[in-house]
């Protein structure tokens, strides 16, 4: 069954409208079918790239050069993808929430990407960040570029070169807008993850999270992931396809 609004008990008469807190998290195989690797796939990402020297602070302290290469590699295919199916299926449901009041609804994406926005996503979250945002660690400047970053670009806040960084959260760094997932979380009547293997954690012990407030859970995705016994529901197929169906 999908995610159609219930309606409660006739109450004096009146049909009494319940609604449903929805949060839904989505990973890199909600991109894949945009051609956006995933990560722990056959062929994935860090079966190529070591994500030790990629994705830590400490592997951008040793070879920054490296990882900015990393990221500019990543940035020329991101703006070269267009959303699919269920990048549109995501949003049409969010749509549906707002335009029939049917509870609270948070989308929180691990993907860099702007894949959901693209497709018209609004009340959306990046827990790992936004690879069309860089900032300098000197001076904190926030900016969005296309273009590739280099060590010698000099910073429009501080006029420094050398200070920075992929906007996107590392092994070990604190994912973004934890505040708001979690209370979204201890409210949701609903949750649902797409595409996501669950091996890195916080986002991985969301569902967790979602039972302890009395969701209902639903996985979406290729294949069981490493917390699937979890969900109460699970639909296992392309994204492409399984998010349509389940959101129709
Ligand atoms: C399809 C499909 C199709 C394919 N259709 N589906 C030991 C135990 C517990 C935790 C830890 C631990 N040791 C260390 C930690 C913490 C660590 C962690 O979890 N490590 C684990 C690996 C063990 N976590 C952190 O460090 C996080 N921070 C943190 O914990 O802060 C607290 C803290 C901070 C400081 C001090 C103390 C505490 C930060 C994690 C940051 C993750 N960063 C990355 C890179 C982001 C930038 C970038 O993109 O380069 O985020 S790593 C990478 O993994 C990326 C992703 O967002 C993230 C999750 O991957 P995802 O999305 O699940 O992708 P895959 O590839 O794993 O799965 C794809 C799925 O899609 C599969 O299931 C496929 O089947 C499916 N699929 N095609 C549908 N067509």
């Amino acid at each position: 069954p999908g995610p159609c609004r219930r309606l409660g008990p006739v109450q004096g008469g009146r049909v009494q409208r319940v609604t449903t807190n929805l949060v839904i998290l989505t990973g890199a195989g909600v991109s894949a079918e945009s051609g956006l690797g995933t990560f722990r796939d056959t062929g994935g990402i860090w079966s190529k790239f070591d994500p030790m020297k990629l994705a830590t602070p400490e592997g951008f302290a040793a070879d920054p050069e490296a990882v900015h290469a990393f990221y500019n590699a990543r940035r020329d295919n991101l703006l070269a993808a267009t959303p699919n199916p269920a990048h549109h299926a995501l949003a049409e449901l969010e749509r549906a929430w707002r335009e029939e009041r049917r509870g609270d609804f948070l989308l929180v994406t691990q993907n860099i990407d702007n894949l959901h926005e693209q497709a018209g996503s609004e009340a959306l979250l990046h827990m790992h960040g936004e690879l069309l945002k860089s900032r300098c660690e000197r001076c904190g400047h926030l900016f969005e570029h296309t273009d590739a970053l280099s060590l010698e670009r000099v910073c429009e806040g501080c006029g420094k070169a050398g200070g920075l960084r992929p906007h996107v959260v590392w092994f070990g760094e604190m994912p973004l807008g934890l505040d708001r997932i979690y209370e979204a979380l201890a409210r949701c009547d609903l949750f649902v993850a797409v595409g996501t293997s669950g091996t890195v954690y916080p986002a991985a012990g969301f569902v967790q999270e979602a039972l302890s407030a009395g969701a209902h859970t639903v996985e979406l995705s290729l294949e069981p992931g490493e917390v699937s016994a979890l969900f109460a529901e699970r639909h296992h197929g392309p994204a492409s396809r399984v998010v349509p169906e389940w959101a129709r």
